[in-house]
């Protein structure tokens, strides 16, 4: 089963990678993406210095998926800029993704990682986990100032991992914007941020930091996922390919993202339950789901859903 797709140019032998944040920290764990069955090496989201994180516990497996506020727990980007030429070696492509505090961070960082040259660069605008710092992708005009400003210093194709939005206005304008930016692709959606799960056995929260809010993950959150490809898919086409991720965990999972309009898929919570191995198990389940659909290959059934009349 051909299930190779392309995004911005670069070939992908599988259209299926780790989401970042998921087992992407360390150098050991990078690694281990490459030596896994995995179609690409997506980094932890970085910051110039090095990150411990916010304390923990700050990240918990719930029934039908995860809440997490790991803080951006990270090795600085100079790490990065050093490990990703070396991650070259397994022959698939390597995808930066570049976070920050203040706009300052994110250009220093795309200026840093541009010269390291991965193979494609993946703004992260979504993280809902820093007390006091609001997720960029909800404020239109700061995103398109700042990838603005990133488009015009980095050679590397550039694209934006984006929160979920919940209104047809939000998706409409965030797609104009990244349009006129000319960002090469989008990867949505990162966790649905600031939700809160209760213990009431313990009448608690189940994460520290933030008095136990943090973004969720995992199945449960599989129909806003689909939804925000889907929204975008509509008013773009295959003009801006599009990365979904949220609630993938079985290959079933990976046709619905497919058939919403996704060109590749990322996993979270199932790869940090799972571990590595999950992508051999994945590409198998992907490959008799579109056997028994009849599709030729993943890409024939991109953007295939159907409506009613
Ligand atoms: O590190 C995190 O807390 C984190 C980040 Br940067 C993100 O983009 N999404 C998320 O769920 N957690």
């Amino acid at each position: 089963m051909d299930l190779s797709t392309s995004i911005a140019g670069v070939p992908f032998r599988l259209g299926l990678m780790n989401a970042s944040g998921a087992l992407c920290v360390t150098q050991a764990e990078l690694e281990a993406l490459g030596e896994s069955a995995a179609g690409a090496i997506v980094t932890k989201s970085m910051t110039p210095l090095p990150r411990e994180g916010n304390p923990l516990p700050r990240y918990v497996a719930i029934e039908g998926g995860s809440i997490n506020s790991m803080g951006l727990p990270n090795l600085g980007y100079p790490a990065y800029v050093k490990l990703i030429p070396e991650l070259k070696r397994f022959k698939k492509p390597v995808i930066a993704s570049l976070a920050g505090l203040h706009p300052d961070d994110f250009l220093a960082g795309a200026k840093a990682l541009n010269m390291a040259g991965p193979d494609l660069l993946e703004v992260n605008l979504s993280c809902p986990n820093i007390p006091g710092k609001p997720q960029i992708g909800y404020d239109f005009e700061e995103t398109e100032r700042l990838l603005s400003a990133i488009r015009d210093i980095v050679t590397v194709p550039f694209g934006v991992k984006l929160p979920p939005y919940f209104d047809p206005v939000h998706h409409q304008k965030i797609a104009e914007i990244l349009q006129r930016v000319g960002v090469a692709f989008v990867t949505m959606i990162n966790s649905v941020g600031n939700t809160l799960v209760v213990d009431p056995e313990r009448e608690m929260v189940v994460i520290k930091p933030k008095g136990g809010f943090g973004g969720l993950g995992g199945r449960i959150i599989k129909p806003v996922a689909l939804a925000n490809v889907r929204a975008l898919w509509k008013i773009w086409g295959d003009r801006i390919p599009i990365i979904g991720t949220g609630g993938v965990e079985n290959g079933t999972d990976i046709f619905e993202h497919v058939l919403c309009g996704a060109s590749a898929v990322q996993i979270g919570t199932v790869l940090v339950e799972e571990g590595p191995g999950v992508f051999a198990r994945l590409e198998q389940e992907l490959t008799e789901c579109l056997e028994q659909k009849g599709y030729p290959s993943l890409m024939a059934c991109r953007g295939k859903l159907r409506e009613m009349d």
